[in-house]
């Protein structure tokens, strides 16, 4: 099988809701070297996209969406141990992340604490559906290079703005560069909110994180 065989494979499975069967395409892929992150990027993330454009358009339902991102943590299962065989650890950096509060949305998420890992940082998940306040209090606590913030609904986004807001109120937002990600949110929107990056993507944002870094972030 060709390297863009094994990405359609990947993909295939996602939007297909191949529970049995994924873990097996992904060793596949590994074992032919495909290149972990692009099997991710390439391969099951355009699968979630398609499994959303789905749902938007009535042909799934929300039983399919919990079911693909079981598949896509399925198959995450066996490509993070090759992402993580790369790891440089030159970072040596802190990072805290989170999913904000009223959102059930990890996996992109994930990835990110994937990628960061790999880049040397030290990386404190805090979960999905997190409170400002929470997240204040670890960064109080760890005091982290970077804060990196997800959302996935456009009714979640906002809570972005409260917890910066509530950084400052604490006399933290100084210290800590703000990353945000997630479909819906804008470089527009971080500006807005006073987010130092608005993230493309899982590589772009962690790229940005380690370029902080390396500046002497603060
Ligand atoms: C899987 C999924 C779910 C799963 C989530 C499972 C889980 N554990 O995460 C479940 C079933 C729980 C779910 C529930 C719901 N969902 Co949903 N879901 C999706 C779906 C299909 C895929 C999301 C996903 O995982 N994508 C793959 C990952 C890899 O991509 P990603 O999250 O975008 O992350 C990438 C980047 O954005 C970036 N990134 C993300 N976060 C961060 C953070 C930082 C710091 C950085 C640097 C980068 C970064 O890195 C990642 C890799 O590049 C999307 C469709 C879509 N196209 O996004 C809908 C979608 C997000 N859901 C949607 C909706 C409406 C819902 C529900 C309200 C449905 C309902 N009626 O109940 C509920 C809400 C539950 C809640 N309160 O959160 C809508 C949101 C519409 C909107 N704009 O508000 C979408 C867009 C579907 C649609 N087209 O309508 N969902």
């Amino acid at each position: 099988m060709s390297q863009s065989e094994h990405l359609k494979a990947l993909k295939d499975a996602i939007t297909g809701m191949d529970l049995e069967g994924i873990q097996g395409v992904a060793r596949a892929a590994m074992d032919a070297g495909v290149d972990p992150q692009t099997a991710i990027t390439d391969g099951m993330v355009p699968g979630m996209v398609e499994v959303g454009r789905k749902f938007e358009e009535g042909e799934y339902y929300l039983s399919e969406l919990v079911v693909a991102g079981e598949v896509m943590k399925d198959g995450m299962k066996v490509i993070e141990p090759y992402i993580a065989a790369g790891a440089s650890n030159e970072t040596k950096a802190k990072a805290v992340i989170a999913t904000v509060e009223g959102d059930y949305h990890d996996i992109g998420k994930n990835i990110v604490v994937t990628l960061l890992g790999v880049q040397g940082f030290d990386v404190k998940d805090l979960g999905m559906d997190v409170p400002a306040a929470q997240i204040v209090e670890e960064v109080r606590k760890a005091r982290p290079e970077v804060l990196g913030l997800s959302a996935l609904l456009s009714t979640t986004m906002a809570r972005m703005g409260e917890v910066i807001e509530a950084l400052k109120a604490a006399g933290l937002r100084d210290g800590v560069k703000v990353i945000i990600g997630g479909t819906p949110v804008t470089q527009a929107f971080a500006d807005r909110i006073g987010a130092d990056h608005c993230a493309v993507n899982a590589i772009e944002g962690v790229h940005k994180c380690a370029e902080w870094v390396s500046e002497g972030a603060r």
